[in-house]
């Protein structure tokens, strides 16, 4: 069976598309989920794509996601520069984690340079808008296929 991937966004990734094309892009969230599920099939994995506005419910998923997916993509929102509580997850979960931005966050404010989800992250892509998302997809897929998820 092919390896099935956690694609999880943070809050008001739900707003997508209404504001900010300038920023985030012009898709919506249900379009990104679209175009993951469909490359997710030519890379040879599976997708399951969620979204929270709750901090602890992002917990819960990622403290659940080892007895079902092989890896984790990660959006947390504004929870990046603010949570320990998603990092300490992330830190336990024991599935490679690629963190993904629709903003170039380092071109943006101060507080959004720091990312907390970094420093469990094996790698980060910020500044393709939703397109990001399938780039992540193809850096799971690659790190599962040669074995360099283990690299830690
Ligand atoms: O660039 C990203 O993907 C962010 O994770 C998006 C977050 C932001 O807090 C991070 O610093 C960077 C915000 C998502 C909210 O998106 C909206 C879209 C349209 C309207 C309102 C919010």
């Amino acid at each position: 069976m092919a390896p099935m991937i956690l694609v999880l966004n943070g809050p008001n990734l739900n707003l997508l598309g209404r504001r900010d094309p300038k920023v985030y892009g012009g898709d919506t969230l249900a379009d990104i989920e679209a175009a993951c599920v469909r490359g997710a099939a030519g890379l040879g994995v599976g997708v399951e794509f969620r979204q929270t506005n709750s901090e602890g419910r992002l917990v819960e998923w990622i403290q659940q996601a080892q007895a079902d997916f092989a890896a984790i993509v990660i959006n947390a929102g504004a929870y990046t520069h603010t949570s320990v509580a998603v990092l300490d997850a992330l830190l336990a979960c024991g599935v490679p984690i690629v963190e993904v931005h629709l903003s170039n966050i380092h071109q943006r404010e101060e507080f959004r340079h720091h990312s907390y989800v970094s420093k469990a992250a094996h790698g980060m892509i910020c500044g393709f808008a939703g397109h990001g998302y399938e780039l992540a997809l193809e850096a799971v897929a690659r790190m599962l296929e040669t074995g360099n998820a283990d690299k830690e």
